[in-house]
């Protein structure tokens, strides 16, 4: 079964029923349906077909939806696109998946063929809602999402309909969610947090959503108090965001919802505390990956431990494997493996890098942590330097490299430092060229206009020297945090 046929259970047989809450305008599922059928009419006018790639470069609002459901009913491949990338990394991920377009809303700091997406949306107006007849495999490549892996170069993980299915399935069964739900979704569209979990659970239960632009602290109480979700999903910084409410508040939000989920970088255990006693309710931490969508949940039924990510999901296997690649006993560190339907087809024509990710069909995560005695998992770092900040991952590798070319860099180290609100921030140490002075607000400048916001490091150090072990390499965990 491939993705549109499961949604059918909401797009057309709930087709009279509220399906989305977008800035204040309500659509029903046979609405989104029909929206989605005209763009995918209108792409088909313009020469997209089965197989090609369709880069998508969005915030979050219905057009976001409509393309997604457009590119899945084409049997084309989204290829969604961080919107705070900036002209390299945007340019990064076009030349590798060569899509057929990109699509934008207003300009683009990349010099590739772009669709607006308005224009689109106009088109279709004009042209029936017919669903194009296309045949399309569980199999089948339905998205590409970026990411690292546990080496710096951004890679589109392949992730088929299939994929999506397993996990959609999953979550739904795990966290009980249904037709009843609404879900306040805050999370950006193009990671699998907001759009493998919040979308395609929308999608798949018939539940009612309200979409936001994005997450803003400021508005987001107000949000939650008149939408009443019984569904949250969030990253820690937006827990620790709420935690700003005032506790009548909280205890109104707490009362109306069923179940705040958490992912995508650690949940403090403190945090997941204080939030139990402001809001009433046992935040659940889950873990999961771009390559794998979600591994291991806490239980919905059972206890909800802080600081764990809880017990693989139905269908998904781990394994933790020691330093010297053997089973990890109870309460010993390795390194996490996972198998399952959930895991994805590998990276986008990078088969050497395919291959290097998986050891007899198992998915390194570059994830470590320990099993407990009664089969409870708790992660405990990574085996690359990974920086998560707000939800968002840096490769410090990636910054490193803009850093060194900078005339007057010779050396830099980025590393992340500790922050209570957004878990961590990057910081630069950089060597001077001889003779060479570095200036922070130069480097801040330069910075700011060619990488993702959430990318900027929040100091440049100039140091003497970098320590290197005797092979050279830089010892990051020497420097101060
Ligand atoms: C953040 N910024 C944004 C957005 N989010 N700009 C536009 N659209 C957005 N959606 C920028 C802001 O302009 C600002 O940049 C900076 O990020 C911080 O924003 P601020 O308003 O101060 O927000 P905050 O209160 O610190 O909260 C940040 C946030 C954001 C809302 C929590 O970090 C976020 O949306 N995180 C979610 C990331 C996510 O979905 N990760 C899932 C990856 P400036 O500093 O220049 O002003 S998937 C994954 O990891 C796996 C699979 C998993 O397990 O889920
Ligand atoms: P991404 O590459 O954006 O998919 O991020 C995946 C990474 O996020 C994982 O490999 C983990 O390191 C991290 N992650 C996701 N969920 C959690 C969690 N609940 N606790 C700690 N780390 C997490």
């Amino acid at each position: 079964m491939n993705l549109i046929q499961l949604f059918d259970v909401s797009l057309r047989l709930r087709a009279a029923q509220p399906a989305l809450e977008w800035q204040g305008e309500i659509y029903t599922f046979g609405e989104i349906d029909a929206r989605s059928n005209r763009l995918a009419q209108a792409l088909a006018a313009r020469g997209v077909r089965q197989g090609d790639r369709i880069a998508v470069y969005l915030a979050n609002r219905i057009e976001f939806i409509d393309l997604f459901l457009a590119t899945l009913k084409l049997g084309a491949i989204f290829v969604a696109v961080n919107i705070l990338y900036r002209e390299r990394e945007l340019g990064h991920i076009l030349s590798d998946s060569e899509p057929k377009a990109l699509i934008a809303a207003g300009a683009v700091p990349a010099a590739f063929p772009t669709w607006q997406i308005d224009e689109l949306t106009a088109e279709g107006a004009a042209l029936p809602a017919d669903r194009p007849v296309v045949i399309i495999d569980g199999d089948d490549a339905a998205s590409l999402i970026y990411t690292s892996g546990t080496t710096g170069v951004s890679k589109g993980a392949i992730l088929t309909h299939n994929n999506f299915a397993a996990n959609t399935a999953n979550i739904l069964t795990a966290w009980q969610i249904t037709a009843a739900d609404r879900l306040l979704l805050a999370l950006p569209l193009f990671h699998v947090h907001g759009l493998g979990n919040g979308i395609h659970a929308w999608l798949a239960s018939g539940l009612k959503l309200r979409l936001l632009e994005r997450f803003e602290s400021g508005k987001i109480g107000a949000e939650l108090l008149e939408f009443k979700p019984t569904l949250f999903f969030g990253v820690p910084t937006m827990y620790v965001r709420l935690m700003e409410l005032e506790p009548e508040i909280a205890r109104e939000i707490g009362q109306a919802a069923r179940l705040f989920v958490c992912g995508s970088a650690p949940l403090p255990a403190q945090l997941m505390q204080e939030f139990e006693e402001r809001f009433g309710s046992t935040i659940l931490e889950r873990y999961g990956m771009t390559e794998t969508l979600m591994n291991i949940s806490n239980p919905y039924a059972g206890e909800r431990r802080p600081g764990s990510v809880g017990l693989p999901l139905p269908g998904v296997s781990l394994k933790i494997l020691s330093g010297e690649g053997l089973p990890a006993a109870p309460g010993e560190t390795g390194e996490l493996y996972v198998k399952g339907p959930n895991v994805c087809a590998g990276y986008w024509r990078r088969e050497e890098a395919s291959a290097a990710a998986f050891t007899d069909g198992w998915f390194r995560t570059g994830d470590l942590g320990m099993r407990e005695a009664d089969g409870y998992y708790t992660l405990q770092g990574r085996r690359s330097d990974l920086i998560i900040s707000g939800g968002f991952n840096i490769y410090p590798r990636e910054i490193e490299e803009f850093l060194l070319e900078q005339p007057e860099v010779a050396e830099a180290a980025v590393v992340g430092m500790p922050d209570r609100a957004r878990g961590e921030l990057p910081f630069a140490y950089l060597v001077a060229q001889p003779g060479a002075t570095i200036d922070p607000a130069v480097m801040e400048a330069r910075c700011r206009a060619a990488l993702a916001s959430f990318k900027l490091p929040r100091g440049f150090l100039q140091v003497p020297a970098l320590p290197r072990n005797a092979l050279g390499k830089v010892q990051k965990h020497l420097l101060p945090r």
